[in-house]
């Protein structure tokens, strides 16, 4: 039964109840590794669906253009106060409405059309709106990329430098969506520094990791912070924008009006309450079980053959390229899915496959760790991503299904906010 129960919803609308319902019980009986997705808790479930979803707000506390404030105001200084404090940062804003609304803001506050912009490269790690061709921020900036090197996986810093200098872009963008080492943000600080550019953090994976200390800060390194809210951080789907005080303003005003109209100030709140959480003691131990679970993970997968880019990880993300296992990536992770391991397939670093069927597969581990489970599973998973590769390479469904069953029977002792099995 989906937690809090939906009572009303099996009255009026019984098709749409019975998906979320069947959504819930999807979610408890697979492992979910998605590196981008996690499990929230039932408060910041409450305050997503509250009656906050009525109301608009547009502008920000005490200068809106709609009356009726007298909540809302208080709610979204609370979130802007929480995050402020949670990362140390001068200033906040809250109300982009996710990841990629908020790095477009972030070209609204700083860049005009076709300035130039240095991101790292989609397929090496980056992310679409760090200049990449499909992307408004491809077409309408002028991109130039950074790589990973090809002997070690990891960001290229000489390339970083060299092309910093040479194409002396407005904005300089660390971070991105498959990035399994740390970020070195005072090198990264030091490239923008030099070439005159505004460096972004886009910390969308890790900010739960810095909020509770697995990995280090961009504050007082880089100029702006993007992150979403719902990976590691454990909040709803949302984003922030974080600064230092000089850049507040502009912020401020491409965030809105520049982009966006009222803000989500159901998400508002849950973002909040996802803040609070992290501000407790014991988030910092979450982060870092994520971290020992990825590493343990990782150490299983090394040990049963497969090739890791970068050769293991630093913090929540694996990936793996298939290409010795002789499987490509979209369907050992169907088969994967079938077996009731959820992950995406991702392309590797100078991937010789497309996008839609790349060489290789991406996970994490923050959901798992939000569930409860510890390193001593590790081994176990591992054994079972393995068989059910290989299956996938020989169509062998009897392992596929096998799999399944032992991964639900597993998963029952590990109980998830949102859902639970009838008593
Ligand atoms: N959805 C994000 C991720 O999975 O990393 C990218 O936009």
């Amino acid at each position: 039964m989906h937690q809090p129960p939906l009572p009303h919803l099996h009255d009026q609308d019984p098709a749409i109840a019975g998906l979320i319902e069947a959504e819930a019980r999807r979610q408890f009986e697979k492992i979910r590794l998605i590196a981008s997705e996690n499990y929230v808790s039932p408060a910041v479930l409450e305050a997503t669906g509250s009656v906050l979803t009525n109301k608009y707000s547009e502008g920000y506390a005490g200068r809106r253009y709609y009356e009726g404030q007298q909540n809302v105001d208080p709610i979204e200084l609370l979130a802007v106060e929480r995050a402020k404090a949670v990362f140390g940062a001068e200033h906040a804003n809250v109300q982009p409405y996710s990841g990629s609304p908020a790095n477009l803001a972030v070209y609204m506050a700083f860049l005009r059309p076709g300035d130039t912009v240095l991101g790292l490269s989609l397929p090496m790690g980056g992310h679409l709106t760090h200049g990449w061709p499909v992307s408004a921020t491809g077409s309408w900036f002028t991109p130039v990329r950074y790589e990973v090197r090809a002997a070690d996986g990891r960001v290229d810093m000489d390339q970083v430098r060299d092309l910093a200098l040479k194409e002396r872009p407005k904005l300089i963008w660390c971070g991105g969506t498959a990035i399994p080492r740390t970020i070195d943000f005072p090198a990264f600080a030091e490239i923008a520094r030099e070439a005159g550019a505004v460096l972004a953090a886009d910390v969308a994976h890790i900010a739960g990791l810095i909020a509770g200390g697995a990995h280090p800060s961009p504050v007082g390194h880089a100029d702006v912070i993007t992150t979403t809210t719902h990976k590691t951080l454990r909040g709803p789907r949302g984003a922030m924008i974080m600064s230092t005080a000089e850049h507040a303003a502009a912020i401020d005003k491409a965030v809105f009006p520049g982009l966006q109209g009222g803000p989500h100030d159901h998400t508002t709140a849950a973002i909040a309450v996802a803040l609070d959480e992290a501000s407790r003691p014991g988030f910092g131990g979450y982060a870092r079980q994520i971290v020992a679970n990825a590493r343990a993970l990782a150490a299983a997968l090394l040990e049963r053959g497969f090739d890791l880019v970068s050769g293991g990880t630093d913090n929540h993300l694996i990936l793996i390229d298939l290409t010795n296992k002789g499987v490509p990536g979209k369907p050992a992770a169907k088969a994967l899915d079938r077996a009731g391991v959820e992950l995406n397939h991702n392309a590797v670093p100078f991937d010789p496959r497309r996008p839609f069927d790349p060489s290789g597969l991406r996970i994490g581990t923050a959901a798992i760790t939000t569930r409860g489970l510890t390193e001593e599973r590790m081994p176990q998973l591992a054994e079972w991503i393995d068989a059910v590769v290989t299956a996938a390479g020989k169509q062998d469904e009897a392992t596929v299904t096998r799999t399944a069953a032992e991964i639900r029977e597993m998963l029952a002792a590990y109980p998830i906010p949102g859902w639970a099995p009838a008593p």
